[in-house]
């Protein structure tokens, strides 16, 4: 794909993002018609349906031959077909339970993958209005401003970022607990949490904090931000420490390779079924 190809894909997912961005803002103050999915932990609302929808309508109608994988048009517990054809990967909300709760940290993630790679990521918070896209060999950027990761290798000195997960099964929990403890007494500076994955990677990449490792996620929460956090010249892998793996489910991302590299060697693995 030429690199002018890439800059109109790139056009159309930054339009779509804030067009569904708009909705959001219009909504996250109201009342919301609110359903759990799998559990009472997770949720969704019309929002993020009508913003998956606008996302859908607008791509089809300029690309109609691309494959389409949206977090709300996926059906529950069923497989991703992530294929070498170029697919958009979408997660009209990241962070619906902070939407329903109004914690401002909640973006609109959009990825475009060819031959399982991906090639651009725009990450939209239209709340605190931060809008963080990249594209293969072109840098990252947050509002136009070029953005790069830390350069902090040593463990003891970082703050790191993690989730505790909407899956609250006891085994489940105690090895999140687990790996939290690992940390704190490493100790690391501290572990934050903004209840959004994509967030957490564009954190990594912005330099704010030093390194992100999350468990459960799905390809729609880190298929946009891994690109962003690569383009910033950060490193994204797999807990293994091999290449990240967008059907696996979980993803370390750091400032250097040390601090990815440590993170995988003081994570205790957990095993969600793969995308
Ligand atoms: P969502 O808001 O789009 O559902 C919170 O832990 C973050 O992880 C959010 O970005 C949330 O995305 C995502 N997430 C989704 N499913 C998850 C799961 N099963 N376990 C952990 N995190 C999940
Ligand atoms: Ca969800
Ligand atoms: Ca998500
Ligand atoms: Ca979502």
């Amino acid at each position: 794909m030429s690199q002018e190809n890439l800059d109109e894909l790139l056009n159309l997912a930054v339009q779509c993002a804030k067009e569904a961005g708009k909705l959001i803002v219009s909504a996250i103050n109201k009342e919301k018609k609110i359903q759990t999915k799998t559990s009472s932990t997770d949720l969704v609302t019309e929002t993020d349906k009508a913003c998956e929808e606008l996302i859908v309508t607008k791509i089809k109608d300029l690309y109609p031959d691309h494959d389409i994988i949206g977090e709300e048009s996926t059906v529950l517990n069923s497989k991703v077909h992530l294929t070498s054809r170029p697919t958009w990967i979408i997660d009209p909300i990241d962070g619906t339970t902070n939407f329903v709760h109004g914690f401002p940290y909640v973006a609109v993630c959009i990825g475009f993958s060819i031959k399982q790679k991906v090639k651009l990521g725009v990450v939209y918070n239209p709340i605190l209005n931060r809008l963080y896209y990249a594209k293969e060999g072109g840098g990252a950027f947050l509002n136009s401003q070029r953005i790069e990761a830390s350069q902090c290798t040593d463990l003891t000195k970082s703050l790191l970022i993690s989730e505790w997960g909407s899956n609250r099964k006891p085994e489940r929990l105690k090895k999140v607990q687990e790996n939290f403890n690992n940390f704190l007494t490493c100790p690391c500076h501290g572990i934050r949490s903004t209840g959004s994955a994509a967030l957490n990677m564009c954190l990594i990449a912005e330099g704010r904090a030093d390194g992100n490792y999350e468990f459960g996620i799905h390809v729609w929460d880190y298929a946009a931000s891994s690109i962003i956090v690569e383009e910033a010249n950060g490193v994204v892998l797999d807990v293994t420490s091999g290449s990240v793996d967008l059907l696996a489910r979980r993803v370390v991302a750091a400032g250097t390779k040390k601090i990815a590299l440590e993170i995988c060697a003081n994570l205790v693995e957990i095993q969600d079924e793969r995308d």
